[in-house]
């Protein structure tokens, strides 16, 4: 019974490692996911979850500067009514203005995400503002891969949590079993 357990939990346990290993090794991080409710200029929007976004390491015109409409009209084609996926800044998380500034991802193809704040930059709407946080503008791509052991749409939070909790209690079972087995193995004293 007890082997018959343990050959059952190890492979999840493995699984699950090699899931997380392979998830945090990947250069795209997905830390929630949400719908873009309203376009305010070319780096911020909001969202449905009621979060204001402000796009991470890039700044695009404000307004009355020139560039500002083509800036936020590009940004409204990408995102406006759509699903995506947020990359959160693990260091300070929101800014002065209590926005959270994110590297934002939407779907492409079957196959890859756009990374948004790179695209504002490759069409030359926005600069490079390169703050203290998590992320580094120069190494970003256009395109990441989209993992396919995963749900995309995942957060990685939710990932974590599903790991930890798997992971606890097969070890918690297994210890159980331990126990259980050293119990029944000692010799009886009333004979
Ligand atoms: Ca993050
Ligand atoms: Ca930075």
């Amino acid at each position: 019974m007890k082997r018959k357990l343990l050959s059952f939990l190890v492979p999840i346990v493995l699984i699950l490692s090699f899931l997380l290993v392979a998830h945090s090794s990947s250069s795209m991080e997905i830390d929630a996911t949400t719908v873009v409710s309203k376009v305010i200029d070319g780096d911020t929007f909001d969202t449905t979850s009621e979060d204001r976004i402000r796009l991470a390491d890039v700044d695009t015109p404000e307004k009355g500067e020139s560039g500002y409409y083509e800036a936020k009209n590009f940004l409204t084609s990408l995102v406006y009514n759509k699903q995506v996926c947020l990359d959160i800044d693990d260091v300070y998380e929101t800014d002065k203005y209590g926005r959270l500034v994110c590297v934002v991802y939407v779907r492409h193809n079957s196959t890859h995400f756009k990374n948004v704040n790179k695209a504002l930059l490759v069409e030359d709407y926005a600069v490079i503002w390169n703050f203290n946080n998590e992320f580094d503008p120069y190494t970003w791509t256009l395109y990441c891969p989209k993992e396919e052991s995963l749900e995309p749409f995942l957060p990685t939070s939710q990932l974590y949590m599903i790991a930890i909790a798997v992971t606890v209690i097969s070890a918690i079972i297994v210890f159980v079993l331990y126990k259980m087995r050293r119990v029944s193995a000692k010799p009886s004293s009333s004979s």
